[in-house]
């Protein structure tokens, strides 16, 4: 159900009181405007997690648990959270402290909650080697050693990472510095400073996610019809400035997005995945893969209604014989009404931070991704063989296996840098995350990449038929035991195998 379809629409508004007798003649009674559609709810921002700060030191609680959430009106549905029922807290620390995270799981199976973006000791990441048993509590310790930046957590459970993260567990976590503080750029959170957390998601008549049911939704990883932005669907954000600073994370668990305004407004970028870009790039549309994650700056001083929409035709829904599966589509995302905004007292900044020069580092490895799917394993091993990955052959692979708990991929040396080159020989696209570093893209196909991936990354989308080549620094920690993920970020293709495992050592 979407906020653009007429009948739901009609169904919005009765629940609102409005009369939907004069429908057709109203362009918008939900406020004074034009919009084709309306938003039904009010943008939400993700409550802040109440840490117990000692100086350098801080401790947050998380707990997963299941709960319900009222998306749809009247109906209710069954959703798992961090602290709450949907989703979880901002978690906000600094470069230089020392977190401590005490996570319990209250649910009745296994689950992980990852740091996605963050450098930190193996035995810390939070993957699928530190199970959270039903009821136990894992305490994940590290310091905070890397640059400011929008960061996310979520459940990275084998074999369940794409159903935990489809039915709520995933968080924001902003880690603030410095040098970030002092540019000239909105910082009130919740004001003019906002996480934006998109996912998409399919209802049943009940209310109930309608998750996996049929091939497509493993081929081409979950795609839902309606979107929502932290736990709200396509909400209304009343603007409070004339420049908001949006936080976008694309915490889907397929879905791609081209972001545009329905007016076609520029926007500026100012950040990627692992901190500020060296200065903002200006684009009228910005294309994001599952997990990236991009900072904008947008001007509203005009006062008027604009919606951030997800334009057609993005990432893979028009794969082949996907085209006709329903899962492309315009989506209005974010409503936003500056007809009351204050003017804001910063403005966009010709330059943002220095990055460090690697081009002169010394690369102690070249390493090769093989990204392929089997269509022939697909076939034989069915939905079952899919979703089981590993013993059967699975679909989707790196460089010809699917993710063995017990093997090691890569040996890495600690404090080096090394060149990955991604070569995707599948039909598709597939946002590769490596953990434990935020990398450089350094060639798309042989060219400079954009300079939307000029900044730190942690996630880069390697389109169908690319090769795309990342220096990558390997971080201070080395543990023989301990093993990192590297993965597509399609969760359902993670679960089908396409993940492989690396220690970093002495
Ligand atoms: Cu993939």
């Amino acid at each position: 159900m979407t906020v653009n379809d007429p009948l739901n629409r009609r169904h919005f508004l009765k629940t609102l009181g409005y009369s939907t007798a004069g429908l057709a003649l109203l362009s918008s009674p939900f406020i004074s405007g034009a919009w084709a559609a309306s938003p039904q709810r009010l943008f939400q921002v993700p409550p802040l997690a109440s840490g117990v700060r000692d100086g350098k030191n801080i401790s947050f609680s998380l707990n997963i648990q299941q709960g319900q959430t009222e998306f749809l009106n009247g109906r209710m549905t069954p959703t798992l959270g961090y602290n709450g029922s949907y989703l979880g807290p901002m978690l906000r620390v600094r470069r230089g402290d020392f977190i401590s995270i005490k996570t319990t799981n209250d649910l009745d199976v296994t689950s992980t909650v990852h740091w996605h973006g963050m450098i930190l000791p193996a035995n810390m990441d939070g993957g699928p080697h530190q199970m959270i048993k039903p009821k136990a509590s894992l305490v994940s310790k590290f310091e905070i050693i890397q640059p400011a930046a929008t960061l996310f957590y979520h459940s990275h459970t084998y074999h369940k990472t794409a159903e935990q993260v489809y039915f709520g567990l995933a968080g924001p976590l902003i880690i603030d510095d410095d040098e970030t503080d002092a540019l000239d750029i909105p910082r009130e959170y919740g004001v003019d400073d906002l996480p934006v957390i998109i996912q998409d998601r399919d209802f049943n008549d009940d209310g109930s996610f309608r998750y996996i049911t049929r091939m497509p939704d493993l081929m081409l990883g979950k795609h839902g019809s309606t979107v929502m932005v932290n736990g709200v669907i396509s909400p209304l954000l009343k603007a409070q400035k004339t420049l908001l600073r949006l936080r976008v994370t694309n915490a889907s668990n397929a879905r791609f997005y081209a972001l545009a305004f329905n007016d076609s407004r520029p926007f500026q970028v100012i950040a990627s995945d692992g901190g500020m870009l060296e200065k903002p790039v200006t684009v009228k549309q910005l294309n994001m893969g599952p997990a990236e994650r991009f900072e904008i700056l947008v001007d509203v001083s005009d006062r008027k209604q604009v919606i951030l929409q997800g334009l057609k035709g993005a990432g893979n829904v028009n794969h082949g014989p996907m085209r006709m599966m329903g899962l492309d589509g315009q989506m209005d995302i974010l409503f936003i009404d500056a007809t009351d905004a204050k003017p804001s007292e910063h403005k966009t900044p010709s330059r943002l931070v220095h990055l460090a020069d690697w081009s002169n580092v010394n690369i102690a490895e070249n390493r090769h991704l093989d990204l392929n799917m089997s269509m022939g394993n697909m076939m034989g091993g069915g939905m079952s063989g899919m979703m089981g990955g590993g013993q059967s052959g699975g679909g989707f692979t790196i460089n010809g296996a699917t993710m063995d708990m017990n093997r090691v991929d890569f040996r890495l040396k600690k404090n080096t840098y090394e060149i990955w080159t991604f070569t995707n020989n599948s039909p598709m696209l597939h946002p590769m995350h490596v953990h434990n570093t935020q990398f450089k893209v350094l060639f798309r196909n042989g060219r400079l990449p954009s300079p939307l991936e000029s900044g730190f990354k942690d996630t880069v989308v390697v389109g169908s038929g690319e090769t795309v080549k990342i220096l990558m620094p390997t971080g201070p920690y080395a543990d023989p035991n301990g093993y990192y993920m590297h993965h597509c970020h399609i969760l359902e293709h993670e679960d089908a195998g396409m993940m492989g495992q690396f220690v970093v050592v002495d």
